[in-house]
This record gives C-alpha cells, sequence and structure tokens, in this order.
C-alpha cells in the first residue's frame, strides 16, 4: 500500500476552537499526522511519498466536488483576513456569523464583501480555524486523494491519502468539523472519473461523514454509507440520521448507521458488516473509507470505546469487501495512539487482501 503524505499540512495549525462559550486549544494538531508517519516508518506497509500530481489536474479534481464560489473563497481567505486588520494576521480566523438555512429568509445567493460575513457563508462551525497556511495544506491533502486514487485506478489494490486537515464534514461549498476540503469525495469522485462504474464511500470516523453525504446525495453513481454516533446527541447534529437515504436520482444510495454514545466494538462491528452488505449489493468496483481513529476508547472528544488490539480486525473486515480501496485520513485526537490505531487498521487491511 502506497501511502502519500501532505508536505504542507503543519502549515495549517490552529491556535484555538470554540467550545461552549469558551476558546479551547485545538484538538486536530499536527502532531497527530506525525504520529502515524512515524508509525508508517516503523512498519512500513509500502512506499511513504508526498504525491506527485500535475496542477491543473489537481485544481480539476477539486473543482468536481466543490463550487467555484467556495474555492475562490478559500484562494484568498487569508489575505482577506488580514486585509481587515493587519493585528488578524497573528489571530486565526473563525465565523460568528451565519446565515440560518431554510425558513429564516437569509439570503446565500448574494456574496457579502465582509469577509466575516462570507466566512459564516461558507462554514458552519466556529471550531474550525483558517489560518496562513490552510489553503496550501487542504490543497496538498487534496493532492494526496487524487494521487492515491490514480495509484488505484492505475492498478494498485489499495492506497492511503495520509493528510491533514481532514476532510470528510467539507461540503460542496462550505467548511467545517475541522475538513476544508473533502479528500475522500476527491478521490471518489477521481476513481469515478478514471473509469469505474460504481464508488462505494464508507465512512468509518466517529463523527457523521456529513459533506460527503450532501456531495452525493442525488447521485446513483456513489454510494455513501457513514457509521457514527448518532447526531441525536453526536457532532455534526444536524445530519446523520437513519431516515436520510438520498434523493432524487440518488434516493436508495445514501445509508447511515448511527449508534449510540458507549457503543463497543461487538455493536460496532455488526453495523460494519451491516455497511459491507451495503457495499457489495450496491455493487460497488472501487471503495473510499474515510479512516477516522476517533472510534478509540482513548479519543478526547468521541464516545465509543474501541480498543488499540481491535483496529487490525477491522482492516481485514475492510479488504473482506474485495475493492480497490482509497483510504483518506480524517479524525483520531488521541495523538499518542492515533499512529499505532491508524497502522494497525491499515496493516490488518494489507495482509487480509
Ligand atoms: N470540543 C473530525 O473528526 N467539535 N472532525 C467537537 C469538541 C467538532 C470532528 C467539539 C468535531 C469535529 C474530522
Ligand atoms: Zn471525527
Amino acid at each position: 500500500m502506497k501511502t502519500f503524505h501532505n508536505p504542507h499540512h503543519a502549515g495549517h495549525a490552529g491556535q484555538q476552537e470554540m467550545f461552549r462559550g469558551r476558546m479551547v486549544p485545538c484538538h486536530e494538531v499536527p502532531a497527530r499526522l506525525d504520529f502515524v508517519l512515524a508509525e508508517l516508518q516503523r512498519r512500513p506497509l509500502g512506499t511513504l511519498t508526498p504525491p506527485a500530481v500535475d496542477a491543473a489536474a489537481l485544481d480539476t479534481a477539486i473543482a468536481r466536488v466543490h463550487d467555484a464560489r467556495y474555492l475562490a473563497f478559500l484562494a484568498t481567505a487569508w489575505d482577506d483576513w488580514v486585509a481587515m486588520d493587519p493585528a488578524n494576521a497573528q489571530r486565526d480566523a473563525l465565523p460568528s456569523v451565519w446565515p440560518l438555512a431554510n425558513r429564516h429568509g437569509f439570503r446565500n445567493d448574494v456574496l457579502p464583501h465582509n469577509f466575516a460575513a462570507r466566512l459564516g457563508l461558507f462554514s458552519f462551525d466556529s471550531g474550525s480555524p483558517l489560518t496562513a497556511g490552510t489553503w496550501a495544506a487542504a490543497r496538498g491533502g487534496a493532492a494526496c486523494a487524487l494521487a492515491a486514487a490514480q495509484a488505484v485506478a492505475g492498478g494498485d489494490r489499495s492506497a492511503f491519502a495520509l493528510s491533514r486537515p481532514p476532510g470528510h464534514h467539507a461540503g460542496p461549498d462550505f467548511l467545517g468539523g475541522y475538513c476544508f476540503l473533502n479528500n475522500a469525495a476527491i478521490a471518489a469522485q477521481a476513481l469515478r472519473d478514471a473509469g469505474h462504474a460504481k464508488v462505494a464511500v464508507l465512512d468509518v470516523d466517529y463523527h457523521h461523514g456529513n459533506g460527503t453525504q450532501t456531495i452525493f446525495y442525488e447521485r446513483a453513481d456513489v454510494l455513501t454509507v457513514s457509521l457514527h454516533g448518532d447526531p441525536a446527541t453526536e457532532y455534526p447534529f444536524f445530519l446523520g440520521h437513519a431516515d436520510e437515504r438520498g434523493a432524487g436520482a440518488g434516493t436508495g444510495f445514501n445509508l447511515n448507521l448511527p449508534l449510540p454514545r458507549g457503543t463497543g466494538v461487538q455493536a460496532w462491528r455488526a453495523a460494519l458488516d451491516t455497511a459491507l452488505r451495503a457495499v457489495s449489493d450496491f455493487g460497488a468496483d472501487a471503495l473510499v473509507v474515510p479512516l477516522g481513529l476517533d472510534t478509540f476508547e482513548g479519543d478526547p472528544i468521541s464516545g465509543f470505546t474501541l480498543q488499540t488490539g481491535d483496529y487490525a480486525a477491522v482492516g481485514a473486515a475492510l479488504a473482506g469487501a474485495g475493492l480497490p480501496t482509497v483510504f483518506t485520513f480524517e479524525g483520531g485526537y488521541a495523538v499518542d495512539e492515533v499512529g499505532t490505531n491508524a497502522v494497525n487498521l491499515l496493516e490488518g487491511f494489507q495482509r487480509a487482501a
């Protein structure tokens, strides 16, 4: 399994996120990736390189998934933030005002000139700091996803996009949940564009993959499946319920398996089997796994109780799908254990594949 790691990731290093009325240190820190990289150096699964993708091909791949208006916002967001006030260069950009959707009458068709308003327009939480290096890091991550998809489309059994910031909460035109560009969706679309007729996304992060669900919600060529903490109590709260089955042509091509906080490995593995059956019934010819390790018992912001020793069997179960597979690195905030847990899963996959 080739791993493509993002050389620009450390440029995205938020200082603080808003949590229950105060600012707390960010959970999504550069050390997360460093620990996975170190573990892959200790227990190699294949080559470990930065992605080498054509810049124009990368722009195309990103634009297949994200709206032009959102990408234009992201590309200049840091400069626009600093232009508001030179002192902002020392502070992360966080939103503080949002246009509520649905019946509230706020417009989202008129692009505000005010940067704070635009940041709110394109985001859904105040926990995802945008910093000087965010755009380069997010783009570098998309390059990892594209390189991994290209490797798999070229015949590799599997590939790993080892990047941060994560991606599965980012939608066509919004950031949130520490995510800016949806790496898993970029990989899935790249696989489609390379000729894979049916691509399944099986999201095993603790949190519902709302961005990926939204991107593919009306499509029948990409099945999205997510097992996650029940949004009734868990982030991202406003999506991820079992009755969301897709819309229009995509009806029947989204499956959510919400599980209560406190779920242990036995019930979680049963849900994974249900997810894998759906992938098989769909007739997928390629698989993308948004790989969050925040299902771990020791995760500081999550509520499942999987153990380090459980992850190899999870990897083996995923290999049982028998599909060319791209993994994208998502959540997992128990920094000391995230490398061991990630490589346990990937090694379990590789041994069984
Ligand atoms: N202070 C991913 O795992 N807020 N994103 C949690 C805890 C957001 C998680 C609040 C969690 C986002 C990729
Ligand atoms: Zn997560």
